[in-house]
């Protein structure tokens, strides 16, 4: 259904937000079909240079909806990989190799694969009501949407592991006191400060912060020569646009910066 998803954009920025509020956003195949859609605008409109995903109501998203699930597991036809190539997968390689910023505004709970999109997000923040459950072994399954990628990388390998293995709720104070989010903010604070963020990086040289998202992404796999080597040709196309150009005239100028991305 359309409405379970909203999608709005105003200066720079499109909005998205969750809207399945009565079942804490979890993911349908709708939703996640819609959401698809809407990260296809993101990508297709230059206009759009930066990005805030948010949810309806006291949940975030509670990852897989388990009732469209368990009509699949009743008729017998239980392909545990099918929603990970289809949809799961393809949306965190979206995430993180979109040409713009994204910022995610965690505004409740976030269980399985909605804790781990909320992380594949560039800027997390999150309500300080808000919390992360990594609820997969709570029903026999095994953590997905790359969080067995990023939780050992953010938190370390033994928070990592008392996350996923006991599938406790990590309240949003713990997880940025553990380097698993930007920050925390006030429940009512939350969107206004979100989209501030997003038109803040709406404003910034897009070309660049591409570039940056690309450095960073590569950097747990490279060596250091391997990322030196990746640095030097990020830069070549940096020092090439005309962001750079009017960073650098801006700052001898003593006037801000008009960054057209
Ligand atoms: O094949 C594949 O798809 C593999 C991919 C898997 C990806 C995954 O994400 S697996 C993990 C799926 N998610 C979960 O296991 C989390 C399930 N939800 C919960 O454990 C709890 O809802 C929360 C801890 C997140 C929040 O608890 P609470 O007490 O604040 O809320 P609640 O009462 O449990 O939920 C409120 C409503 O949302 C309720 O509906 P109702 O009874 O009022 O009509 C509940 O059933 C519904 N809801 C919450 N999570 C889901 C859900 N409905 C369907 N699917 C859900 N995941």
């Amino acid at each position: 259904m359309a409405d379970d998803l909203l999608f709005e954009r105003a200066a720079g920025v499109a909005t998205i937000t969750l809207n399945r509020p009565d079942k804490l956003n979890a993911f349908t195949t709708e939703l996640h079909r819609a959401l698809a859609a809407a990260l296809d605008t993101v990508e297709g409109d230059e206009t759009i240079r930066a990005v805030m995903l948010t949810g309806a109501g006291r949940g975030f998203c509670a990852g897989q909806d388990l009732a469209e699930r368990a009509a699949i597991i009743a008729g017998g036809k239980v392909e545990g990989g099918k929603a990970l190539e289809t949809w799961y997968n393809p949306l965190v390689r979206r995430l993180r190799r979109l040409e713009k910023p994204v910022v995610c505004a965690v505004n409740g709970v976030a269980a399985g694969a909605g804790a781990n999109i909320a992380l594949a997000c560039d800027i997390v923040l999150a309500a300080r009501s808000a919390s992360f459950i990594q609820a997969f072994c709570r029903i026999g399954l095994v953590p997905d949407a790359g969080g067995s990628y990023v939780l050992p990388r953010l938190v370390g390998m033994a928070r990592a592991s008392a996350l996923t293995l006991l599938g406790d709720k990590l309240p949003a104070e713990q997880a940025a006191a553990w380097g698993l989010i930007w920050r925390v903010v006030d429940d009512d604070a939350l969107v206004a400060e979100a989209t501030a963020l997003a038109q803040h990086l709406a404003r910034q040289p897009t070309r660049a912060l591409a570039l940056i998202k690309q450095a960073l992404n590569a950097s747990f796999a490279n060596t250091l020569d391997e990322q030196l080597d990746l640095e030097r040709a990020l830069q070549i196309k940096a020092a090439a646009t005309d962001d750079f150009r009017e960073g650098v005239a801006a700052f001898l100028e003593k006037r801000p910066a008009n960054f057209t991305g």
